[in-house]
Order: structure tokens, then C-alpha cells, then sequence
């Protein structure tokens, strides 16, 4: 997945046609469209070979089953043209893992939740969470999910993780904010209502790559001044 906006766009809607318009519109700034079931479970796995045409395509599945399923799941997804999926950790190594074999089957990638990003994910996921970060390294997983509604959990989980990539919701609708999140360390944001419900979708997608442009910009010449001291 390119590094460039470092915007995704999670596309919740359950209306085929605009959910495919909302993407069309704001492609240009983001550097991935997720999916989930909600637009799956309305259209049908072929929506997510229809977006991935014109963008890569994360499968938000947070697959979360024993390992013989986790691959059937895996492979459907991959099949149908997402670049990377999302599963759920707490499963175990075996589940992991058998997503990850999939994934790199077919040159793809898979993010593991590390914690969520809602009030009730604090309850069990908190004393685990670290665990469940390493693990996704172990296994082989290419980043991790940490929720930008706790911006100081993403640089805590991503070390934990070895510095794996971050993906970060839990921006706008949740209460989180685009620029504590990348300040934290989350190398992509994931944005869903606060885009597509949004009256103007496209202009709000370029404001928060415009903040996020802005962010890594002074977090770069911030570095830049340290290393000359
Ligand atoms: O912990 C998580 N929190 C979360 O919101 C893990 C997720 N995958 N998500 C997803 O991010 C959620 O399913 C939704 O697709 C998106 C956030 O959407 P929104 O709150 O920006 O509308």
C-alpha cells in the first residue's frame, strides 16, 4: 500500500451506488478504501472487486474463527481483489498465522486489532493489548489496528508491535483527531462517517489530507532540527 496521503477511507454505507460515488469522489485522497460488512453483507464480495479497479482495498473482516476457516475467509477476500485484511488477534498464533500463510500466498497483507477503539474495547482488550501486538509480529502480520480515541496506546502498541505499520480509527465520529493520531505514531488514519455522511465528502477528505500533510510536515522538521543539535 502506498504511503502518500496516508488517509483510508472506511466506506460503511449499505447503498451500493453511492458508496461507489462517495470512493470515486475522494480517491484521489486516500491511499486505500476499507470495507467492511456492512457494504459486503448488502452487496455482495463483488463491490470489493469493484473498488479495487480504482484503489486498493482493505477487507475489514476482523476475522476471527480457527485456522482452517480463517483461510477459506482469507482467500475469498484476496480472490475478490483486497490488497490486505484485517483480523482479530485473541484467537491466537494458529489463526494468525494461517491468515498470514493466505495472505502471502497472494502477495497481500494482514493487520491484526491490537485494541479497539470504542468505550467497551477497553475492558478486555487493555490487559492484553500488548500481547496481542507482539504476537502480530511473531506471526508475521505486516501492522496493526490501534485506536486513535487513546493516541497514546498507537506509539505504546506499535512499539510493542517491533514498529510494525499502524492503522488508526477512531478519528471524527469516535472523538479522535487526525493530528494526535499521526503525532503517535499511526502511519495511515482511518476515517469512515465523518467522510461519507458528510455533505461534502470530497472536501472533506482533501481537509484531512491537507491536516495530516500538515502534521507529518512539522513532525519531519522537527526531526530534522533535532538531529542538527
Ligand atoms: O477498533 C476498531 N475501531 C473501528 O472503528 C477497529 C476497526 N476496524 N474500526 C473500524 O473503523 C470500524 O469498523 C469502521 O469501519 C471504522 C471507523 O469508522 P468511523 O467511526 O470513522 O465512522
Amino acid at each position: 500500500m502506498k504511503k502518500d496521503t496516508r488517509l483510508i477511507l472506511a466506506l460503511d454505507l449499505t447503498e451500493h451506488d453511492r458508496a461507489v460515488e462517495i470512493a470515486k469522489d475522494v480517491v484521489e485522497f486516500v491511499d486505500a478504501i476499507k470495507v467492511g460488512y456492512p457494504l459486503v453483507l448488502a452487496s455482495g464480495l463483488r463491490v470489493v472487486s469493484e473498488l479495487s479497479r480504482f484503489s486498493p482495498v482493505i477487507a475489514d473482516f476482523k476475522v476471527a474463527d480457527i485456522p482452517s476457516v480463517n483461510e477459506v475467509i482469507c482467500e475469498e477476500a484476496f480472490k475478490a481483489g483486497a490488497e490486505a485484511i484485517i483480523v482479530h488477534g485473541f484467537t491466537g498464533e494458529d489463526s494468525i498465522t494461517a491468515c498470514v500463510r493466505v495472505a502471502k500466498t497472494h502477495g497481500c497483507g494482514v493487520f491484526v486489532v491490537a485494541e479497539m477503539s470504542h468505550p467497551g474495547g477497553f475492558r478486555f482488550y487493555r490487559s492484553r493489548a500488548e500481547e496481542i501486538a507482539r504476537l502480530a509480529r511473531e506471526s508475521g502480520a505486516c501492522g496493526i489496528v490501534a485506536p486513535a480515541t487513546h493516541p497514546k496506546r498507537i506509539q505504546e502498541l506499535k512499539a510493542s508491535s517491533g514498529g510494525l505499520t499502524v492503522i488508526s480509527p477512531g478519528i471524527g465520529a469516535q472523538g479522535g483527531n487526525p493530528s494526535q493520531a499521526i503525532h503517535a505514531g499511526a502511519d495511515y488514519i482511518i476515517v469512515g462517517r465523518s467522510i461519507y455522511e458528510s455533505k461534502t465528502p470530497r472536501t472533506t477528505a482533501m481537509n484531512i489530507r491537507d491536516e495530516i500533510k500538515y502534521c507529518s510536515a512539522s513532525m519531519m522538521k522537527k526531526d530534522h532540527l533535532n538531529h542538527q543539535r
